[in-house]
């Protein structure tokens, strides 16, 4: 697969990951107040790369997976813990943003109590959307427990969420190469990881599949954060659609930490890392090689 090849498997992944989360956000609309239900479609819906359900969807289909529609609506709960947390991050008491995606953060739209609100709604509701169409994959409703057990451990306290804490603490303070990676290994790695070892779980392979992918994750995760230092070092606001940056917030970076060139260097070596994980086992994952490198080459 080609450059323009990528381009358009990742827009049509893209249409089948925003089907399945116009669904589940209609389902919750059913279920909320109007100015709630709002805000959640604008958080959900407002654009973005969808990179954590495509890797789901990605993993999942090359993992042997046949029931493709039903994968999507699996993959749609990674994006819906995904965009609560970008609610939330952009918040006055987090990050105080007023841009995301190109356009006014939710909070700028909703105020502040709808946006906490409305982000906590769609926690149980992710969990919810993965129990339901993890039964209907290859792995069953046994194998469905320990696919939405794999997403909300990667959204607590020892993933997401704690890397988020570390994040706050972090502000104005230069952080070692270790605490940076454990930082970004929980804020960023851990959902991102979540995602292909969820692909892979509910395509029913063998636990050494899991576990190689799981470490193509990590790598990924990795290669994935240390570009968006490098992109906010080098790209304008407008361009990546988001303010304030981290450098605006005080924050360490993988550039402000070892350099640009010796970043993007980092960056590549993670790479190398994921594509030995995948080599590692016996299953033909052309798009997630190519994936890989998607994440280190994006412009935004
Ligand atoms: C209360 C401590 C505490 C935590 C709450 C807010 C929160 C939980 C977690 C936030 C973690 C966070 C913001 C992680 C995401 C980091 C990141 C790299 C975001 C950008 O992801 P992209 O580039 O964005 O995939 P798009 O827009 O393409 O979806």
């Amino acid at each position: 697969m080609d450059y323009i090849g990528l381009k358009e498997y990742l827009r049509a992944e893209r249409l089948c990951v925003d089907k399945a989360l116009d669904q589940a956000v209609t389902l919750i609309e059913s279920e909320l107040e109007p100015d709630i239900a709002s805000a959640i479609r604008h958080g959900v819906m407002s654009g973005g790369k969808r990179l954590r359900p495509i890797l789901c969807s990605t993993a999942y289909r090359e993992c042997g997976g046949q029931a493709e529609n039903n994968a999507y609506d699996l993959a749609a709960s990674l994006e819906m813990i995904h965009a609560y947390s970008l609610m939330h991050d952009d918040l006055p008491c987090m990050d105080d943003a007023e841009l995301r995606r190109g356009q006014p953060t939710t909070h700028s739209v909703f105020g502040e109590d709808v946006t906490m609100r409305a982000a906590a709604a769609l926690i149980p509701a992710a969990a919810r959307q993965a129990l339901s169409s993890a039964r209907n994959l290859e792995c069953g409703a046994l194998g469905a427990t320990e696919v939405v057990q794999e997403l909300l451990e990667a959204a607590g306290a020892g993933g997401m969420v704690g890397g988020q804490w570390l994040d706050l603490l972090g502000e104005g303070q230069t952080l070692n190469p270790k605490e940076l990676d454990e930082l970004h290994r929980k804020k960023t790695g851990a959902l991102l990881t979540a995602s292909l070892v969820m692909g892979a779980l509910s395509a029913a392979v063998d636990k050494e599949t899991v576990s190689a992918l799981a470490s193509y994750g990590r790598s990924v995760g990795l290669a994935f954060q240390i570009t968006d230092d490098v992109l906010d070092a080098t790209q304008s606001a407008d361009l990546l659609g988001k303010n304030p940056s981290d450098v605006d917030l005080d924050k360490s970076t993988y550039v402000g930490l070892h350099g640009l060139d010796q970043a993007k260097e980092h960056a590549r070596e993670r790479i190398v890392e994921a594509l030995s994980a995948l080599e590692s086992i016996p299953i033909d994952a052309p798009i997630l090689s190519i994936l890989a490198r998607y994440v280190v080459e994006r412009e935004r």
